[in-house]
Formats: structure tokens, C-alpha cells, sequence
């Protein structure tokens, strides 16, 4: 089966040309996609004040690339700092913490206190680069804000009601609506999670709530799931790399799987891989503030060579980063592998 990314007319966030943070699969690896030799690229206390840096999100952004992290600082609030990068892969992050202007004068309501905001996901769509993450109002739920330059942020409302985790939003309409994926949650370390679809005319009111994805039982991924990079327009239809998790007897287990889906209904899941794609396998990803941790936020693709760098969080603790071809994780999802 092949498939060229290179003929999908996708929306491409202006710039460039940029070096693609790449290595070549090494010899004897069996895995569809493998890890960077120079993880974590991202070190806990690379900054002044910081715990742990993690769960982080980057694109494309001028002739090289920039992102939203999550820092932890040494008290353990939960932040998002903006980080830029020449190659991808060094990766100078600011210090101070995001500050978001409300959009308008309503959302300065809910700015009035702040909890956290954690794992967060950049998306450009039409114009402009939106940050969704989790945000604390009288419980975890879905923020969102948007930005031109990563300078500047301004705040829209939140999606949804409390409690609700990973909101992702899709790259382009679906029809003539923005979409997004997300997670209904409780308050704590949930122990359930299915995926659902939401769509809006206007990135405010969300509506048409669709199941896409339920945790398989017996499983690496039979507690719960949720979205993790942007979506991926291929020809074949939506690449959704997420996150799934098992509990063990020392608690959970988060490991990458990928699944594919429709591309005018997203909702609908044409495949799903039945195995893991990347599981917590090496110290830095077993190791660290939550042990046995590979969370992924955001993917960068090649679109002429189909090569795929996807950016993770390690045990809660690092940035890491690994690689593969969109066609060969496109097979491994139809083999139900
Ligand atoms: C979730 C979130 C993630 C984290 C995961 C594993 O609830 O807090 O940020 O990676 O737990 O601890």
C-alpha cells in the first residue's frame, strides 16, 4: 500500500525551508517507529525554576520551528512556556510562563483564578497557530487560546465543562465546522477515558458529541485513551497517534498507539493498530517523576519523503522524541497488528 502524503492539498503553515529533526532507523530495530539516539532532547531542569519538562507541543514555525512546553516548576504548578528552535531538536524555552490576554471581555471570567494548564497541543488551522490544553476551572477541562507569532496569546473561552482532558483540534474544517477530539475525565487520575468527537461553528460553542474510541479490554490500552498530536490528513484518511493505558499492579501504564479515521466523518474509525506503537521501554521513559510514561503531543511530517518525527513526554519528566514513515504506521494500522 502506498501512499503519498505529497498529494493531499493539506494546509501548510507559511516559512520554511527548515532542517527536519531526522534519524535513520537503526540497524536490528524491529519497532514501526524508533527513538531518537539524542532523547530526551529536552532536559528536566533546563530552565532556572523547572521540576520537569514534558508533554510538549511543536510546529513549523518560520525557517525553523517553535512550541508550547509544559514545565512544572520546583513548587509543582503546571505551566506552558513558549520554546523556539532552529532544527527541532535544541530547543530554547522562555523562562516565564505563557501570559494569555482574553479574546474578549468574557473570558476574563474565567481567568479570574488560576489552577494549572498542562499538555498542551499546537495546531495551525486557516490563519493562525491554536493552542488547546488542559486548563483548571473547578476541575481539569479543555482551554484554548490562539497565537501568530508565539509572542503574543490571546484566550478564547473554554470547550467544554469540567472534566475533560487531551483536547485536539483538527487541522482544517470538517465540512464547515471546526472539530475537536477530547476526553471526558473526572477530577483525579481517571480511571476510564473514551475518546469523542465535538464539533463548532465558532471555536466557542461546541456541539454534535460523537464516540469515537473506546479502551480495548486485555490490553495495553484497556483503561483508557486519549488523542495525542494533531491529526494527520492522509490519503487514506485521519493518522491519530493517542495515548492508551493499562493498570498494572504499581499503577498506569502509558504507552503510543495509532488508528485511522474517516476523513469527512472522524468519528468513524476505519482501523485501529491492536498493538502499541511505542511503549515505555528505556530508562527515561520508565524512570521519573510518574514512572512508565510515553505520552505523545504533536507529530511533524515531511510531506514529500513521508517521514514522521512525533514529539512525546517521558515519564513526566523529559521531552523525547522518535521517528517513522507515515505509510509504514499506515500498514501496521491496517494489519490490526
Ligand atoms: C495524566 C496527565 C498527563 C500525564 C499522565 C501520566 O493525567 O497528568 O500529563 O502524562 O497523567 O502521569
Amino acid at each position: 500500500m502506498e501512499v503519498h502524503l505529497s498529494t493531499i492539498p493539506g494546509p501548510a503553515a507559511p516559512g520554511g525551508p527548515r532542517p527536519f529533526p531526522w534519524e535513520d532507523r537503526p540497524a536490528g530495530v524491529r519497532g514501526t517507529v524508533w527513538r531518537s539516539s539524542r532523547n530526551p532532547i529536552v532536559a528536566r531542569d533546563q530552565l532556572p525554576r523547572s521540576n520537569s519538562i514534558f508533554n510538549s507541543a511543536v510546529v513549523p514555525y518560520g525557517d525553523g520551528y517553535a512550541g508550547v512546553f509544559r514545565v512544572d516548576d520546583t513548587a509543582r504548578a503546571m505551566n506552558l512556556h513558549v520554546g523556539r528552535s532552529p532544527d527541532g531538536i535544541r530547543w530554547s524555552i522562555e523562562p516565564e510562563p505563557i501570559v494569555l490576554q482574553p479574546a474578549d471581555p468574557r473570558v476574563a471570567e474565567i481567568q479570574e483564578r488560576f489552577d494549572h494548564a498542562y499538555d498542551p497541543r499546537v495546531t495551525w488551522l486557516e490563519d493562525r497557530y491554536y493552542v488547546s490544553w488542559c486548563t483548571g476551572y473547578h476541575g481539569p477541562t479543555i482551554g484554548l487560546a490562539f497565537t501568530h507569532d508565539f509572542e503574543t496569546f490571546e484566550q478564547l473561552d473554554n470547550a467544554f465543562l469540567p472534566f475533560n482532558r487531551n483536547g485536539v483540534l483538527f487541522p482544517r474544517r470538517i465540512g464547515d465546522r471546526y472539530a475537536m477530539l477530547s476526553r471526558p475525565s473526572d477530577g483525579g487520575h481517571t480511571p476510564f477515558g473514551d475518546i469523542f468527537y465535538s464539533e463548532s461553528p465558532d471555536l466557542v460553542h461546541w456541539g454534535r458529541h460523537r464516540h469515537v474510541m473506546a479502551p480495548v479490554p486485555w490490553s495495553w490500552q484497556s483503561t483508557k485513551v486519549g488523542a495525542g498530536p494533531t491529526p494527520i490528513e492522509t490519503a487514506e484518511g485521519w493518522l491519530l497517534l493517542y495515548h492508551g493505558v493499562l493498570t498494572s499492579c504499581n499503577g498506569f501504564v502509558y504507552a503510543m498507539g495509532a488508528a485511522l479515521l474517516d476523513l469527512e466523518a472522524p468519528w468513524k474509525v476505519i482501523a485501529r493498530g491492536g498493538d502499541y506503537l511505542l511503549a515505555p521501554q528505556v530508562p527515561y521513559e520508565q524512570v521519573g517523576d510518574v514512572p512508565n510514561v510515553v505520552f505523545p503531543c504533536a507529530a511533524l511530517v515531511d510531506r514529500p519523503t513521508d517521514r514522521i518525527s512525533i514529539y512525546y513526554g517521558g515519564a513526566d519528566t523529559v521531552v523525547c522524541l522518535a521517528h517513522g514513515y507515515v505509510p509504514e504506521i499506515l500498514r501496521f494500522i491496517r494489519s490490526g497488528a
